[in-house]
């Protein structure tokens, strides 16, 4: 099983509220369906999520009845957003079935509290491909607060012990520096899990959940565990295809020890 995530950065506009990439998510459903691999698909909240979360202070958890309405309507547009997505994957071929993160995990100050992850093994035991994305979620510690894509791919990482997990972000993987700021960085196409935290990051766009430093973190401790990690660009052709299919693609591997 291949474990992947669609970032948002490249399924949606990250700058414009709710602006979904379609004919990328449709390019990307069918490379993901030509490959023929069983698959574990998460995806980002991008424009969908990190916008509204950012006005309702919504990564700070509960302070005012106020926010009550940001919460309810960040979870329906990553719905929508989720939606537009298993379209994609159906319109593909792929027996996708949505498992929205709000109903099987709960965080405790932003950290795991608990998880359900049967529905995922029931899915895959039946031949479906499970697909969960970025959602706002309930915490003991906060009342609420955000659960990133990039968490899930840890727990369903520690889980499923993928063959490999895949990160698809909108660039050709990790650089040195955020290649959106600076022409002198230099991609990096493989790095030790102990080089990751020392790589410098930015964040550019609206991102309520720490954009590529949190991924740092969270592609760290896929890597801990011995699994492989590719990052590798969404908009470029094929890429994913052959990521999936075991060529070698232009990207970041990140390995354990
Ligand atoms: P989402 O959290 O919405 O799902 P995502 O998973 O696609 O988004 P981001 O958190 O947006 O990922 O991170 C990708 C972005 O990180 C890129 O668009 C890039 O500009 C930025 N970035 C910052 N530092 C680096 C770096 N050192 N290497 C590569 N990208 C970087
Ligand atoms: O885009 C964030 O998930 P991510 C979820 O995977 C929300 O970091 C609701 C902003």
């Amino acid at each position: 099983m291949i474990l992947i995530k669609l970032g948002g950065s490249v399924i949606t506009d990250k700058r414009k509220e709710s602006a979904a990439r379609k004919r990328t998510i449709n390019r990307l459903a069918r490379e993901m369906k030509l490959s023929g691999k069983e698959l574990i698909i998460v995806h980002g909240a991008g424009s969908f999520g990190h916008i509204t979360a950012r006005v309702f202070n919504l990564d700070k958890g509960y302070e005012s009845k106020e926010q009550l309405m940001g919460f309810s309507v960040t979870h329906r547009n990553v719905r929508i957003l989720n939606n537009i997505v298993l379209e994609a994957l159906l319109s593909a071929g792929l027996k996708a079935v949505s498992i929205p993160p709000l109903s099987f995990i709960k965080l405790k100050r932003k950290r795991l509290h608990s998880i359900d992850l049967s529905l995922f093994e029931d899915s895959l035991r039946l031949g479906l491909t499970p697909v969960t994305f970025g959602d706002v979620v309930f915490d003991a510690g906060l009342s609420f607060s955000i659960c990133s894509g990039d968490l899930l791919m840890v727990e369903l990482a520690k889980k499923f012990q993928p063959e490999k997990a895949i990160f698809v972000i909108d660039e050709d993987g990790i650089y040195s520096g955020d290649p959106k700021k600076s022409r002198e960085v230099k991609l990096l196409r493989s790095v030790s899990k102990d080089d990751l935290m020392k790589i410098s990051t930015d964040i550019s766009v609206t991102d309520v959940t720490g954009g590529m430093k949190g991924k740092l973190g969270s592609i760290a401790e896929i890597a801990d565990q011995g699994i492989e990690v590719l990052v590798i660009n969404g908009n470029k052709r094929n890429r994913l295809l052959n990521a999936l299919l075991g060529k070698k693609v232009k990207g970041t591997t990140v390995y354990g020890d």
